[in-house]
């Protein structure tokens, strides 16, 4: 028996936290017998959540796949890849011959962007199709984070992080990071962070229709009607302007006097009603806020994913840009990250191209998921046929679920990229498995660069590959191997994406021209990370505007205030329904780990009190909840923390469809939110699902 303590960093959310894992040989055979936080661990000090320890339960999973699977009617079979990729590329290009490139459809999800392999080699393959197809869990997302980003400071990924270990004042809109672990803010550990605040004698205010637990450890916290925060910020916006609350920036900014005139209407008088929060309580927000030494607005899911989820990402930007708080310590600050996706990559682009049946735009080269089953299900020329899924779960994370499932029903083939036969992939003829997290090696491009300080680190693999398996990046060149072969098409060479992290580090700013002279090489020798510094100001020379000033009043997002003009305030009885996450769950797909489902249901709809009493519904009854596209089942839990007229489902549960694999998962299935979630509903400037807020009623079922 040996065993053998590993270091490298759990990558299931943004957290990027570091484990200490221990393994076990006995006999040949390796197992995980100890997953724990990483003390030594530069930036997560020990941090770690019970989603880390259930990594060996993703290991051992006996319904995780670890073959590629066809199947034949109800019937799933093994298949050998080989004969898989020439499937595919088979059945593809006889769809793209037949109905053109843009019949066949791409759909990548959230582990995409936690997975390297699948950033740095999917599109060796998905770009080959040249389809206009091209959907991603971005648009249930941080869509408009991006283009914000885009739109202001020239480039998408060029997001503002709140300097959260300097800052005197931080206000959070629409983000829970006790539950998330934090979002376009990599910060384990978040917890500790936000007390030190405290501690130094600032303050935490929170914005959230529900009391959540970050809420409930802040110095304030705001109800706002679900949808209603572009109002609460204009009204904090107009008041920081009509007080003399602003702040000279050092940056250079175009169209200041634009945003000024263009808010000169929204006082906190008149934004009041529309978001429920008294005027004094948003004028005391913006002297507040402006009088903190330093202070950063922070806004996330809750205020991305509802319908004016990129005016709401506007006015964050501009709240700290006119107190002087962007690009200032203790206020928002990007990060300069050892391999930089912002130095080699090109800004982005918007609305080039919109979608066929609606008219939604594209945002760098992706269509808004909400439009995917109309494309499917609408006749016509450009009808998608055929569907890839890499790493998704659309049908219980997209809105509309039920709709997509019928448009699934009615393809001519569809090929995942998956571990499981869940609810999307047990629509697929085939579904490609890769290896799983701890056998495959990782850095994390997207992460560092979101994150609260400037720090790197390489994961490396602690389970040997199995025999016959694939990482995701070798599906990928399978594939696109396969597909090149059977369309003539030229295959320019590839090479590991360790190599490319390799040359990405050594062309970098603390690359070989540099003294810390980082390459894969230095990273295996710092296995608890390497700590590159605190964030410093640094927006002004990274700016990819064409003028390289900050662009603080976009046409395109003054032209959306028109469609804000027209909110109104609730009509008497509204309800309306907001998602939530809990530390256990990870999105849809972690439900199948008895370590993190067992005690009590964590799925069922919460209310507040009153609004059960006035519809005569008690504590744990079955109830039904109804929107205009669909209804479900599910018990209704009482809960003070809820603001009266909002009701609290989270996504990701639904796991009672015929056919799902997953066994844990299917004994307390819970309901879609997704399947009440309205597909029409959406911020329409980026496309952006409007997840939240969706208009709803609850009767005993
Ligand atoms: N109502 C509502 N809907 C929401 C949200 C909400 O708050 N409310 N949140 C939205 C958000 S923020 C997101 S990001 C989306 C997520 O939406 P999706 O990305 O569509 O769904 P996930 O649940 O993350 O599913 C991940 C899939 O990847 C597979 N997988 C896991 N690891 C790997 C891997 O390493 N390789 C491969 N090939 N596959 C892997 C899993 O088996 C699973 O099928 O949901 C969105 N939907
Ligand atoms: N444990 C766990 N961690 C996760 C995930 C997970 O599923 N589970 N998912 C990961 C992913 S993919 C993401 S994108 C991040 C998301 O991370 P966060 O952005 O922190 O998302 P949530 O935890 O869903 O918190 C959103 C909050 O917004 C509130 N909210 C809803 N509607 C509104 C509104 O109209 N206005 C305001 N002001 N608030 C509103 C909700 O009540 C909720 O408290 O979390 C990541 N981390
Ligand atoms: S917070 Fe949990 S799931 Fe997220 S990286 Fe850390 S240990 Fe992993
Ligand atoms: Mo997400």
């Amino acid at each position: 028996m040996t065993k053998t303590l590993h270091h490298r960093a759990c990558h299931l959310c943004e957290a990027i936290c570091g484990l200490s894992i221990e393994t076990t040989e006995t006999g040949g055979h390796v197992q995980i017998t100890s997953i724990k936080g990483d003390a030594l661990d530069t930036f997560s000090r020990g941090h770690i959540c019970p989603k880390a320890v259930a990594l060996q339960d993703i290991q051992n999973d006996p319904d995780r796949l670890r073959q590629p699977m066809r199947r034949v009617g109800s019937e799933w079979l093994p298949i050998g890849w080989e004969e898989a990729f020439e499937l595919v590329a088979e059945k593809l290009s006889a769809i793209q011959a037949r109905h053109g490139q843009n019949a066949v459809a791409v759909y990548q999800g959230n582990p995409s962007v936690h997975n390297y392999g699948l950033m740095t080699h999917s599109n060796y393959f998905l770009g080959l199709l040249k389809t206009r197809n091209r959907y991603s869990a971005t648009s249930v997302d941080q869509l408009p984070h991006h283009l914000t980003s885009y739109l202001m400071y020239g480039h998408g990924l060029l997001l503002p992080i709140p300097d959260i270990d300097h800052t005197d004042f931080m206000l959070i809109l629409g983000g829970n990071p006790l539950a998330s672990n934090g979002s376009i803010m990599t910060v384990p550990d978040v917890e500790k962070r936000l007390k030190a605040i405290q501690a130094r004698g600032g303050k935490v205010v929170v914005v959230d229709p529900r009391r959540s637990e970050t809420a409930a450890m802040a110095d304030q916290h705001l109800f706002v009607r679900p949808g209603g925060d572009a109002a609460l910020l204009f009204g904090v916006l107009n008041t920081l302007f009509g007080e003399g609350l602003t702040r000279d920036s050092h940056l250079p900014v175009d169209g200041l006097d634009e945003v000024r005139a263009a808010v000169a209407g929204f006082t906190a008088e008149a934004m009041s009603p529309l978001c429920a929060v008294p005027a004094e309580r948003i004028r005391q927000l913006a002297r507040d806020f402006a009088a903190a030494p330093s202070a950063v607005c922070y806004g996330r899911m809750g205020v991305s994913t509802q319908a004016f989820g990129t005016l709401c990402h506007w006015v964050v930007q501009l709240i700290n840009l006119v107190t002087g708080n962007l690009d200032r310590v203790g206020g928002a600050l990007c990060t300069e990250p050892a391999v930089d996706l912002v130095a080699s990559t090109s800004g982005g682009h918007f609305n080039k191209w919109q979608s066929r049946v609606s008219g939604r735009p594209e945002y760098g080269g992706e269509l808004p998921v909400s439009a995917l089953a109309e494309e499917m299900l609408t006749e016509g020329e450009g009808q998608i046929r055929a569907l890839i899924t890499v790493a998704g779960n659309p049908v219980l994370s997209t809105p509309n679920g039920r709709q997509l499932e019928q448009a699934l029903d009615g393809l001519e083939f569809m090929v995942s990229v998956d571990l499981y036969i869940n609810e999307t992939t047990r629509y697929a003829d085939l579904i490609l498995p890769s290896t799983s997290a701890l056998e495959n090696d990782h850095y994390d491009t997207t992460f560092n660069l979101f994150a609260v300080r400037n720090v790197t680190r390489f994961n490396r693999a602690i389970l040997a590959k199995p025999e016959g398996a694939l990482h995701d990046w070798e599906i990928f060149v399978g594939l696109a191997e396969a597909f090149a072969a059977k369309t003539d098409k030229e295959l320019k060479p590839t090479m590991p994406p360790a190599k490319m992290i390799d040359m990405g580090l050594r062309m970098g700013r603390y690359g070989d021209a540099s003294e810390h002279k980082l390459s894969l090489a230095t990273l295996f020798d710092h296995p608890h990370g390497v700590d590159l510094g605190a964030l410093k100001p640094n927006l002004a020379p990274r700016l990819k505007t064409a003028n390289q000033r900050v662009q603080a009043a976009p046409p395109e997002i003054l032209a959306d205030l028109a469609r804000f003009s027209a909110l109104q305030a609730p009509a008497a009885g509204e309800l309306l329904m907001i998602g939530r996450r809990h530390v256990r769950s990870n999105n849809s797909w972690m439900h199948n780990y008895h370590r993190l489902v067992k005690g009590k249901p964590r799925h069922q709809l919460l209310m507040n009190p009153e609004d059960l009493a006035s519809r005569g519904l008690s504590d744990g009854q079955l109830v039904r909840v109804s929107s205009r596209v669909g209804q479900v089942e599910v018990e209704v839990l009482g809960s003070a923390d809820m603001m009266p007229g909002v009701v609290s489902l989270p996504h990701g549960w639904g796991h009672a469809r015929p056919g799902v694999q997953m066994a844990i998962a299917s004994g307390q299935p819970g309901s879609s939110a997704n399947d009440l979630t309205d597909e029409c509903r959406l911020d329409e400037l980026s496309g952006n699902a409007a997840l939240n807020g969706v208009p709803v009623t609850v009767v005993a079922a």
